[in-house]
Formats: structure tokens, sequence, C-alpha cells
């Protein structure tokens, strides 16, 4: 079945492609050709026994991206995926023929409202009708500038148990200041699988350790001069510490670290 639906995707694919050579193709900047293609749509033709996809909702959305969702529909072979700005009168492709059921958008506008639509191939040449929806953006591209040393860098970060807790997936902002200041964060994973924890725009040469609830160190990266520190791990469900600390005397009371718990498989709070 596999194998089948590999083929049909091919096949379809090809189709399209061709059709596309035949017409005017549509390129944006600052978007890959694979996403930013128009579509012919006269490819194919929609049929009733083919059930149009449900559940449609976008996730994640962070100008210039967010992820476009929708519910498996049984009997789907794959899905074609369009989007436009509601102003324009032109589909683009955001995935020609995807198994999956959420495709990624790259190339957002800040204020703007977005049509897109998804439709059901139970077949390469039977397909559902569109079902559509929209979404609208928030009006600012200009990210909110952090404090430096942000809220979480506080005064008793100095032991664990001074440590204010971060949040996952977010950049936290602070200075080893004066010297010999050292930084601890706690945070929480909910469930088993990869994290990376990292330690980036360093004035100067700082280090990241992570140590478990029992603080016991469980990864530790010391790179020279001012240069990113990175940590990966499989850890499961429980309690994390970060600790951030000087190399010698090295600290800046001005310049922020930026220090970023990301969950990859596992999950955090
Ligand atoms: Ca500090
Ligand atoms: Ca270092």
């Amino acid at each position: 079945m596999q194998k089948f639906r590999w083929l049909l995707a091919l096949a379809l694919t090809t189709v399209i492609v061709s059709c596309q050579k035949e017409s005017s193709i549509t390129e944006q900047p600052g978007n890959s050709s694979d996403t930013q293609t128009e579509i012919a749509t006269q490819a194919t033709g929609s049929s009733g026994s083919c059930i149009a996809p449900g559940g449609l909702y976008v996730s994640n959305i962070a100008i210039p991206t967010a992820t476009l969702n929708w519910s498996a529909v049984n009997g789907a072979v794959f899905y074609n995926v369009q989007w436009k700005s509601t102003s324009s009168n032109t589909w683009l492709n955001a995935a020609s023929a995807t198994y999956g059921t959420a495709v990624n958008l790259y190339s957002l506008s800040a204020g703007t409202t977005y049509d897109w639509r998804v439709r059901t191939y139970c077949s390469l040449t039977e397909t559902s009708d569109f079902t559509t929806s929209q979404f609208t953006t928030s009006g600012s591209t200009t990210p909110p500038v952090s404090a430096c040393p942000g809220p979480n860098d506080v005064s008793t970060n100095g032991t664990f148990s001074g440590a204010a807790a971060i949040n996952v997936n977010t950049d936290v902002k602070g200075t080893i200041a004066p010297a010999n200041d050292i930084d601890h964060y706690k945070f929480t994973i909910n469930s088993y699988g990869t994290i990376a924890v990292w330690l980036t725009t360093l004035p100067a040469n700082y280090d990241l350790a992570v140590f478990n609830s029992s603080g016991a160190q469980i990864g530790i990266s010391q790179n020279k001069g001012s240069k990113n520190e990175s940590i990966s791990l499989i850890v499961n469900a429980g309690d994390y510490y970060a600790k951030v600390f000087p190399k010698g005397t090295a600290n800046s009371a001005t310049s922020c670290y930026t220090l970023k718990v990301q969950t990859i498989t596992a999950t955090g709070q």
C-alpha cells in the first residue's frame, strides 16, 4: 500500500510539473519555488465519493511562518494544500501532494488575511472538493525588545533552590555580572524525549551545564571564547536545571546571554 501511495504521489507530481511548464509560474521572493508555484488545477476532477478534509485550523502563527492543519480523511491517498493572500486571485501550492495532515507556510506578512484550502486525493484522478479556511496574522513583524537582563535572572539564582522557573522554547536573557556571578534556571519536562539547551549571544566566555532534579550534572558545554554553547540530551519527565557560569572572571553588566531550552521530541512547559 505504501509503495502504491508513493507511486501515485510521484505520478501526480509529474502531472503538476508538466502542467506548470505550460502555464505561467508565479514566484515571490523569500520562499522556495516548491511552495510558491502556481498550480494547474485542471489536472483532475472532483468526485462525490471522495471526502473533503475537515477540522481545518492554523497553529504556530509566528510571522513569517505558520502551520496549516486538517483532519485525516478515510481513504485519502494524499492531500493537496493551497494558499494565497485574500487580496490575491492566485492560489499557490503549499503542498502538491502530502501524506501528512499539516503543512508549514514560510513567507507570511504581518497584518494580512490569508485564504487556504485543502482537498483529498482518493486516487490519482479522484479528488474531493476543496475545504477552504482563512486566518489573519497579527500586526507587527518587529519582535518585542527583550529586557536585559530579563525577569528570570533573579538575584537568588546563584543556587538551585533560588532558580527561577523558565518556559521551554523561550529566549531567556541574563547577565553574568559582577565577576563570578552564576545563574541557575529551572525547567520542567513533561514527557520523555530529546531536548537541546542553547546558550548564545555571549559577550564573553560563558559556559553551560544541565543538572537533574537531584543536582547531578547530566551535561556540560565549555567552548572557547564567546562561542555558543549547546547540550543535547534525552531526558525523562521531571524538573531540570540549566546553569550559566563564567570562565574565570568573564562578565558583562550590559550584554545579555540568551538561554533557551528547546524541546525536540520531548515536551515541556
Ligand atoms: Ca545573573
Ligand atoms: Ca564558553
